[in-house]
């Protein structure tokens, strides 16, 4: 089925900040859209997301050179290609960029084609995308990782960790997870206001995080669960995104809490987020040290990594070649993708497929700076890869995700899957040994 025309132009993600959206046609004339997201805290590994810099338009932010590559030159290149074979599609593309990260073309030009071809290939097969992805074999509904308080750069640096979320480790089912996680975010906003410490909420839609300590945010979400009328650790339980990259000064070989004035080393980081699991129900950590602390990750996983899920997202960059490093060195047990982190489709699902064969756990996730677009449910779906972040229990950009996955569940009726938290680990522990 050949691509017939690729049209592309400027929309605004959920800060009102540019960002672009292509639209892929096949002769049949079914058509697909692919909406780019944006990072606020990026890694300095990932694809590069090309803006004009021009401060007289849109703060140096708009898009229009990703949109000229796209008609101009990718489309031509792409012109009369079978749409069906996304894999030699998506190849074609970086081929045809032939940078290591994107730069020619721009990696969310790149992606907004490839995420458009996928989409249109699906409208013209008929079928939902998780199904077309997945030739029908996606039936794993994620486990959702929800974020309650938002900090770091999402927050103008309010608090230093970036994300503090839950995971309803006891449920059962996709509607128990949506019920507790409902519960615990109304109750931190019912503690909060009674507080007088209720500010809204930040990028991500979890609540705004008025906090003298980080470790306070941690009783909050205690509070709030129990609150609800969970146990902590049971039905719901803390994952928390450090985001430590932003907290790390290279020169000095230290991390540093802002907010508290302290500063560590390596190893004494490590020791302040052991000494939080041992004493709050933590089951996942994202980004407990910076991208090129590659000692300090070795050193986390040998203290925590056979309790915790130690989660690189800044570290890997959905970039496989990282992650292989990363499985060499044993320096994590599961891996953030993030879509425009790497450019194309699939190499997306190449970054899922390897941490999955490496017993390590996929989290597909949005990015701060979301649209309206769905796409992340499905390839969470198609992939089995077992959790999903896409921020918090509110706004539309994030509430869009959770309720295609539910959309996706009823979809799939009997064949659709959930594993619990817990025993998911087990899985891929023993998958491990
Ligand atoms: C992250 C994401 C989403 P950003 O760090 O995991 O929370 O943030 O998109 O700003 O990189
Ligand atoms: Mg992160």
């Amino acid at each position: 089925m050949k691509i017939t025309s690729i049209k592309a132009w400027q929309i605004f993600d959920s800060r009102g900040l540019p960002t672009l959206e292509a639209e892929v046609t096949l002769a049949s004339g079914a058509r697909g859209r692919g909406l780019v997201p944006s990072g606020a805290s990026k890694g300095q590994f990932e694809a590069l997301e090309l803006r004009d810099a021009d401060p007289k338009r849109f703060r140096g932010k708009s898009v229009f050179k990703a949109i000229a590559n796209i008609e101009n030159q990718i489309f031509p290149a792409l012109c009369g290609a079978n749409a069906f074979d996304q894999e030699a599609l998506d190849r074609m593309l970086i081929e045809f960029d032939g940078t290591p990260n994107k730069s020619r073309l721009g990696a969310n030009a790149i992606l907004a084609v490839s995420m458009g071809v996928a989409n249109a290939a699906a409208t013209m097969r008929n079928e939902p995308l998780h199904s077309y992805l997945s030739e029908g074999r996606g039936s794993l509904l994620p486990i959702p990782e929800i974020q309650i308080i938002g900090g770091g750069a999402h927050a103008n640096w309010r608090t230093d960790v970036q994300d503090f979320l839950v995971i309803a480790t006891g449920a059962r089912n996709l509607e128990e997870v949506m019920e507790v996680t409902h519960n615990v975010y109304h109750a931190a906003g019912d503690i909060l206001r009674s507080r007088k410490k209720y500010f809204g909420v930040a990028d991500e839609g979890g609540y705004w995080p008025e906090f003298e300590r980080n470790e306070d945010a941690l009783d909050l979400l205690v509070e709030a669960i129990c609150r609800a009328g969970y146990t902590p650790g049971r039905e719901a339980s803390i994952a928390l995104d450090i985001a430590a990259s932003d907290l790390y000064s290279v020169e000095k070989g230290r991390y540093r809490f802002n907010l508290e004035n302290r500063e560590f080393t390596s190893s004494e980081f490590i020791g302040v987020i052991a000494d939080w699991c041992d004493r709050f129900p933590i089951v996942s950590i994202e980004d407990p040290l910076a991208d090129t602390d590659w000692d300090g990750w070795h050193e986390i996983i040998g203290t925590l990594g056979s309790s915790i899920q130690i989660v690189g997202d800044d570290l890997f960059t959905t970039n496989a070649q990282r992650i292989s490093t990363g499985i060499e060195k044993c320096a994590a047990n599961a891996v953030l993708i993030k879509l425009n982190q790497i450019g194309t489709v699939t190499e997306a699902i190449e970054a899922i497929r390897l941490a999955q064969s490496a017993g390590w756990q996929p989290i597909v996730s949005a990015r701060s700076g979301e649209t309206e677009d769905a796409f992340i449910s499905h390839l969470a779906v198609a992939t089995n890869a077992g959790q999903l972040k896409v921020g918090s229990f509110s706004r539309s950009e994030r509430m869009v995700k959770w309720n295609e996955l539910l959309r996706i569940q009823r979809d799939l009726g009997a064949r659709a899957e959930f594993i619990g938290f817990s025993k998911a680990r087990q899985v891929r522990e023993r998958k491990r040994e």
